[in-house]
């Protein structure tokens, strides 16, 4: 079995050497995937998986606008459109100096599989800049989007591929975009998600990913019979996810300890509390500062300046910040300091070694596809109530949500559960892919 895997990966390596990330998170899906599609007989022998790794369309493209200088800037725009089996592209936009194409098909790759845990009909895709919003105007940041969106526009539609947010694209980016979208089609139309209530968006679509993590985390813990009531949480990231991810822990009764920015994190023994929490808010998505900023209201607590919070002792871990943030000698330190369980807020979080440690060591571990799914299922949700021309209120939405995240717990039982130990990633990975490579089967080469 590991040599067919390795020769697997071998192929792919030699296509995409220079695509680092892409190869992370497709050696992660095939170690669980290759061994049950070889005693599939329905998909073995048909090459599902190589078919699969191959992007349907990439389209790459040149963004130039106008700084508050008079400058002209030119940046590098993308979308990966991954797999249109099962509905049309669906999956966020990162605007983010880091951004690449390898970091964008590892995205799209992943979304696959999380849009299909959904049970929604979503295909999947990624796209975005290596722009920077941090430190830009209003008006720059206006001006990059509508230009984005001038390349954009013919590539999308409500049918066809429906962006959303993500790194750095939140509610004002989504509005710049789809003002630019209705001025060159001349039409209202559902073309993203994330949008403002008032003119189409979906209640609780900025709480869901946060929120639909910690649901989740939930599951996992009610399924020892034990809960996050009473528990210790630490959280990276400040952003959409993380914050959402600290409100929804409060409501249930736990204690943030932490939360971050890419210049340190903050540690507040005594609690982030809805008032703290409320102050981080207001920094991060008001004045766009930076969580260093905390301590000058809360001197009690401590900003540790340029390392990530995985040295804080633990219950629960809500990594919800970026790629690759937790390694080996983090998931050593969150196991040794007692934590028992991790939920991805943010794609690909942990790399391969540290998943290895939290299994090896029987953790509960979430893979963002399953954890960090109810962002994009809520966005289903605002396709749906935009195809309705209606809106559901927000205990509605958020009882979809809930419902959506046991059903997505279902899946990950059904082919993870092992005799004492649930591998949630296996589980994921294996129940996602059956309805992907069933329509892919079903609708033949194409
Ligand atoms: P935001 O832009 O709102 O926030 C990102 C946060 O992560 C910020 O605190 C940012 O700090 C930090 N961060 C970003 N890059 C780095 C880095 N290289 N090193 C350290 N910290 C970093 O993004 P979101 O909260 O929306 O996204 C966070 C994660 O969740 C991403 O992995 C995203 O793909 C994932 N996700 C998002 C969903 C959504 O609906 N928005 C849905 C599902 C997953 P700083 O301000 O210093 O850059
Ligand atoms: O990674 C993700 O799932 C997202 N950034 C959300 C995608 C979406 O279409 O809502």
């Amino acid at each position: 079995m590991n040599k067919i895997i390795n020769d697997f990966l071998a192929e792919i390596d030699n296509r995409n050497s220079h695509e680092p990330e892409f190869m992370q998170a497709v050696k992660e899906v095939s170690e669980d995937l290759i061994p049950y599609i070889v005693s599939q007989n329905i998909y073995h022998g048909k090459n599902i998986l190589m078919r699969m790794v191959e992007p349907e369309r990439v389209v790459m493209f040149r963004v130039n606008w106008i700084d508050d200088n008079g400058e002209i800037r030119v940046n590098r725009g993308y979308r990966v459109e991954m797999n249109s089996a099962i509905g049309p592209y669906k999956g966020g936009l990162r605007f983010h100096p880091s951004v690449n194409l390898s970091i964008l098909k590892f995205l799209a790759f992943e979304q696959v599989f999380k849009n299909s845990l959904t049970t929604l009909p979503m295909g999947g895709g990624k796209g975005g800049a290596d722009f920077d919003p941090k430190n830009k105007s209003d008006g720059e940041v206006m001006r990059f989007c509508q230009s984005f969106m001038t390349e954009l526009f013919r590539h999308i539609g409500p049918n066809t591929d429906i962006p959303a947010g993500d790194i750095g694209v939140g509610g004002r980016e989504i509005g710049y975009l789809f003002g630019q979208y209705k001025r060159l089609k001349n039409e209202f139309t559902g073309v993203l998600t994330g949008k403002g209530v008032s003119w189409g968006g979906s209640l609780i679509r900025p709480e869901a990913t946060g929120y639909g993590t910690v649901y989740f985390a939930e599951d996992m813990l009610n399924h020892i019979s034990d809960s996050i009531k009473g528990k210790t949480v630490t959280i990276s990231g400040s952003g959409n996810v993380a914050q959402y991810a600290a409100e929804k822990c409060l409501h249930l009764g736990a204690k943030v300890l932490t939360m971050s920015d890419s210049s340190g994190y903050i540690y507040d023994k005594e609690g982030i509390n809805e008032e703290k929490l409320k102050y981080i808010m207001d920094i991060k998505n008001v004045k766009r500062g930076r969580i260093s900023e905390y301590v000058n209201k809360y001197p009690k607590a401590e900003f540790i300046k340029g390392k990530k919070p995985w040295d804080v002792k633990c219950d629960v871990a809500l990594p919800s910040a970026t790629q690759n943030e937790v390694n080996y000698t983090d998931a050593k330190t969150l196991i040794k300091n007692g934590c028992i369980c991790v939920a991805e807020g943010a794609n690909m979080p942990c790399d391969h070694d540290a998943i290895k440690q939290f299994k090896d060591n029987k953790i509960l571990f979430a893979p963002g596809k399953a954890s960090n799914a109810g962002g994009v299922a809520v966005s289903g949700l605002e396709m749906a109530q935009n195809s309705l021309r209606y809106s559901w209120t927000r205990d509605e939405v958020d009882e979809k949500l809930k419902e959506i995240m046991v059903k997505i717990h279902k899946k990950c039982l059904k082919y993870g559960q092992d005799k004492d130990y649930v591998d949630y990633g296996k589980g994921a990975n294996i129940s996602s892919f059956i309805k992907v490579a069933d329509a892919m089967l079903a609708q033949g080469v194409v």
